[in-house]
């Protein structure tokens, strides 16, 4: 199954701690396929320090929950420690999309409900996958980027 996973880390060595979980993912048989730019980016919630963010693409044969458990252990591993919700993370890594699977379980929503909401996201996964559709909204990212942008725009100028 082909799959899109965002990463971001605010504490720390952020770029050390994205590359280290990518390298995580491979000894996990989650094999890369393509990955975006590293980003700098302002946060998104309280006022804290400015993130790295990336989003890649990989391979995987496990399930959504399988892959939700490994990417758990995989923060756990690099040092990620319960804050508050959308506090400061050494690492976070989000499943994205899963092939064009819905899930709509308690502890694992897919597609992420936050994609259409964060640059952040949108922006590289654009860069990597840009006619990817949305299994639920069934637009491309590169149109619902597109549709984001402008309405920032509308917000500046009113
Ligand atoms: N993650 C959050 C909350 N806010 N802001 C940025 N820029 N990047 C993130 O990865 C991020 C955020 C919760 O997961
Ligand atoms: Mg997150
Ligand atoms: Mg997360």
């Amino acid at each position: 199954m082909n799959i899109y996973l965002s990463f971001g880390s605010n504490v720390g060595n952020r770029q050390k701690h994205i590359e280290d979980a990518i390298s995580e993912l491979s000894k996990n048989n989650i094999k890369q396929i393509k990955k975006s730019s590293l980003y700098e980016t302002f946060p998104i919630g309280p006022q804290q320090r400015k993130f790295y963010n990336l989003v890649g693409k990989f391979e995987t044969n496990l399930s959504a929950e399988e892959l939700l458990k490994v990417l758990k252990d995989i923060e756990k591993k690099i040092g990620r420690i319960k804050t508050f919700r959308w506090g400061p993370r050494v690492i976070d890594i989000d499943i994205l999309f899963y092939g064009n699977k819905i899930v709509n379980l308690k502890k694992l929503v897919i597609p992420h409900k936050e994609i259409i909401n964060r640059l952040f996201v949108l922006y590289p996964m654009n860069e990597i996958s840009s006619n990817f559709v949305h299994p639920s909204i069934k637009k491309t990212i590169k149109t619902i980027l597109k549709e984001f942008l402008k309405n920032t725009d509308k917000i500046c100028k009113s």
